[in-house]
C-alpha cells in the first residue's frame, strides 16, 4: 500500500498512524483511485448534459456557472446524482482494508454525503472554520474528503493541527444569523449548517491549507478543526466529504437512523445480529 504525506515523503502506516495520531489528520494516496476517476468522468459528463454545455470542465467551472441560484440548483442536482450512484461507497468500498486498519471491520459510511464545488472568490460557497463535534457530531467519526480535481493550497481545505483532543472550551464560539439557510432547504442539504457557529478568530491563526491530487484523500477526525473559509486559487473545488465510523461507536442519539449505512461487518458481529434477529421470530418457550 503506498501511503503519501503532504511533504511528499512516503510513510509507513505506522508513520501514517503517528501522524494522525498527532495531528488529526492525514493524507493517504488512496491503495485504489479507480474509482475516483470514474466518479470524475461521470461528474463532468453529468454537468455537460445539465449545462448542455460541452466546453464547460469541473476546474474552470466558476467561469462559466457564475449565477449563484444557477449553481445551488447545479449542485443539487450533481449531489443528487453522485448519491443515486453510489459513489461514495464505491469509493470508500474499493479501500476497504485500508478503513479497517482505522476503524476495525464493523464499519458504518454515510448514506448522503455531501459534494462539494467550492468557486473562487465566492465566499458563501464555503462554510468557514469550525469543527464537527460543535454540531454535536462525535469524535469516532471520520471524514474523508475526496477530491475530484488537483486543489492547490489557495484553493483546498484547511485543518489545525493538534486541535483533535483539545476541549471544546478551547473554541469560543459565536452564534450566526444566517437566514438564507433553513432547516431541511437544498442549500442545507447541500451540507451548509442552518445555525452556524463561528470560532473566536484569534483560534484559528494557524490553521494549514492542506493540498491534495487526484487519487488522495484527506482524513480527519470531526473532533479536530477544519474548513474554508475562500477559495484564492483559480480551480474550483470538487470535492466530497464522506464519514465513516465504527458502526459499534456511541454516536449522537438524535442522529437519523439512515444517516449512516452498512459498509462492513465482522464475522462476530454478523452471527450477533442474525442471533438478534431470531429472538425476534422465535416463539418464546415456556
Ligand atoms: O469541504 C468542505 O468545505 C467542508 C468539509 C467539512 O466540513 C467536513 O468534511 O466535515
Ligand atoms: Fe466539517
Amino acid at each position: 500500500m503506498v501511503i503519501k504525506q503532504t511533504d511528499s515523503q512516503f510513510k509507513t502506516l505506522d508513520q501514517l498512524k503517528r501522524h494522525f495520531y498527532e495531528k488529526g489528520w492525514m493524507v493517504v494516496k488512496l491503495p485504489d483511485p479507480k474509482p475516483i476517476y470514474a466518479a470524475r468522468t461521470a461528474l463532468l459528463t453529468e454537468l455537460r448534459g445539465l449545462t448542455g454545455n460541452n466546453n464547460i470542465t469541473l476546474e474552470q467551472y466558476h467561469q462559466f456557472i457564475e449565477d449563484d441560484s444557477i449553481h445551488t440548483d447545479l449542485q443539487f442536482q450533481l449531489t443528487q446524482f453522485f448519491w443515486n450512484n453510489q459513489w461514495a461507497t464505491k469509493i470508500i468500498g474499493a479501500q476497504l482494508n485500508f478503513f479497517k486498519l482505522f476503524l476495525g471491520e464493523d464499519i458504518n459510511i454515510q448514506s448522503k454525503p455531501h459534494l462539494r464545488i467550492t468557486r473562487p472568490r465566492k465566499l458563501k460557497d464555503n462554510i468557514g472554520y469550525h469543527r464537527d463535534t460543535f454540531y454535536s457530531c462525535s469524535p469516532f467519526e471520520l471524514s474523508v474528503l475526496v477530491p475530484y480535481v488537483d486543489v492547490p493550497a489557495e484553493s483546498t481545505l484547511s485543518v489545525l493541527s493538534g486541535s483533535h483532543i483539545r476541549p471544546e472550551s478551547d473554541f469560543p464560539l459565536t452564534q450566526i444569523e444566517n437566514p438564507e439557510i433553513i432547516k431541511g432547504s437544498v442549500k442545507h442539504q447541500l451540507g451548509f449548517p442552518y445555525a452556524p457557529k463561528m470560532i473566536d478568530p484569534s483560534r484559528t491563526v494557524n490553521m494549514q491549507p492542506v493540498p491534495l491530487v487526484l487519487g488522495e484523500a484527506l482524513i480527519f477526525s470531526l473532533a479536530t478543526v477544519h474548513g474554508s473559509v475562500e477559495n484564492r486559487g483559480e480551480v474550483s473545488r470538487w470535492s466530497s466529504d464522506i464519514r465513516v465510523v465504527n458502526a459499534l461507536a456511541p454516536l449522537n442519539p438524535s442522529l437519523k437512523p439512515d444517516y449512516y449505512e452498512t459498509l462492513s461487518r465482522s464475522v462476530v458481529t454478523e452471527l450477533a445480529n442474525i442471533y438478534h434477529k431470531a429472538q425476534l421470530t422465535t416463539p418464546v418457550s415456556v
